[in-house]
């Protein structure tokens, strides 16, 4: 059957308009990949590369496992997109310098424009962006949310004015702040509970790492990544760095937003809600996972074979990645390669193996220079956040 022909009867089944089930079960194999391309980019993010991310919702796009190989930086157009609620109209595109930020809980409170933020000395970091629920799809339980494969993750860099600075420069923050909390720019509708505000709050101690952002990989942040003004904190989980940010406060309690209080807790499987006083999702754990090869790529050839993918530390730089093809039975040191963009970036790793005919559980595991290391099991969560389990991201291959 080709493509073409294909692609309308499935059109019409999502749409809803008329589809017999036979039409649809006549689709075979090509269902699941029309599906997909059937599900296109939204406009705000139009501009990213199709062919290469999996568009779970118009809010919810990651990047496909096969796409993530080339290179220590991801592209823009290869970063994956998660909002919890509508972004803000583009508009606010329209006069980047005259976009606000207000930053409260030091001695003398302003909001910055900015432009002024432009006339600062400014600072590039390099961090490993993701999502807290990213490897959700691996937890059997099946959490609600995305199930993110590993593809809600980037390495990117940030440019812009480190937060320390801007607190040096109005005095210091208030005496017993303890949390640095981002106020998201998006118009809460009216009507709706101001707690559905986006607004995160984050041990104080995060703002020695902490940049309010303009430029992502050299360029003016996107709307779809937080353009004008994102608040980075490196190091800890994406829903921590604020898009569109719009205040910024040295706080004494976190934020009553329920994004805050009652979601990104690792809460007991069996909990029946989010309880506020369990851990919040804040700093990432060390993770790392294979690119290549994978099962999609087919059948391999006996003999040696390149392993290659990604690994961070999270606050920690990368000391050390080791691969298996026996499923942890074994291991052996990879090698680090390509560029070494400080303790939030992610090192990629290679390690030539030799493989024989069989089928064949390819794994890699991180240690910090802290000496944590990637453990083999997840933890339980009602939510599916933090999955970081080596033996979750191991895959499969099968060599002739
Ligand atoms: N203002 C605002 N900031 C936000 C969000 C949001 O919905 N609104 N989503 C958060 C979440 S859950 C993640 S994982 C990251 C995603 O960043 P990205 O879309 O640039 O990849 O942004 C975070 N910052
Ligand atoms: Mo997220």
């Amino acid at each position: 059957m080709s493509l073409h022909f294909a692609v309308n009867p499935l059109r019409r089944a999502l749409l809803g308009v008329s589809a017999s089930a036979a039409a649809m079960a006549s689709l075979g194999p090509w269902r699941s990949a029309l599906a997909q391309a059937a599900r296109p980019l939204p406009a705000f993010a139009a501009w990213k590369d199709a062919g290469a991310m999996i568009v779970h919702s118009p809010n919810t796009i990651e990047l496909r496992r096969s796409a993530m190989g080339d290179g220590v930086i991801t592209p823009a157009k290869h970063l994956y997109v998660r909002n919890n609620i509508a972004p803000p109209s583009a508009d606010i595109l329209n006069d980047r310098d005259a976009w606000e930020v207000q930053v409260d809980g030091v001695r003398r409170p302003r909001a910055f424009r900015l432009a002024d933020l432009k006339k600062m000395p400014t600072e590039t970091v390099t961090m490993v962006l993701q999502c807290s629920g990213n490897g959700r799809g691996m937890f059997p339980s099946k959490p609600s949310g995305t199930p993110w494969q590993v593809g809600a993750a980037g390495c990117v860099m940030w440019t812009g004015v480190p937060l320390r600075a801007l607190v040096r420069e109005l005095g210091g923050m208030d005496a017993g702040a303890k949390f640095l909390t981002g106020t998201g720019g998006e118009v809460i509708p009216a009507g709706l509970d101001p707690k559905t505000r986006i607004e995160r709050s984050v041990p104080v101690a995060a703002m020695e790492d902490a940049l309010l952002a303009w430029e992502l990989n050299g360029q003016p942040i996107p709307l779809a990544h937080g353009g004008p003004l994102r608040l980075i904190v490196p190091g800890f989980t994406g829903v921590n760095s604020i898009k569109y940010v719009k205040r910024v406060g040295f706080t004494h309690a976190e934020s009553d937003s329920s994004i805050q209080q009652a979601d990104y807790r690792m809460s007991a499987p069996n909990a029946k809600t989010m309880n506020p006083a369990d851990p919040s999702v804040w700093q990432m754990p060390p993770k790392s996972w294979i690119n290549s090869p994978l099962p999609e790529g087919g059948t391999l050839r006996a003999g040696a074979a390149v392993i290659k993918g990604v690994a961070f530390g999270g606050t920690n730089a990368v000391k050390q990645v080791e691969v298996s093809t026996d499923g942890g039975a074994t291991w052996k040191v990879a090698a680090l390669v390509g560029p070494d963009l400080g303790r939030f970036a992610w090192r990629e790793f290679a390690a030539t193996v030799d493989l024989t005919s069989g089928s064949h559980q390819l794994a890699s595991r991180v240690t910090d220079v802290k000496g944590r290391t990637q453990p083999e099991t997840r933890i339980e969560n009602k939510a599916g956040y933090l999955n970081s389990s080596w033996r979750d991201h191991a895959v499969t291959v099968t060599v002739a």
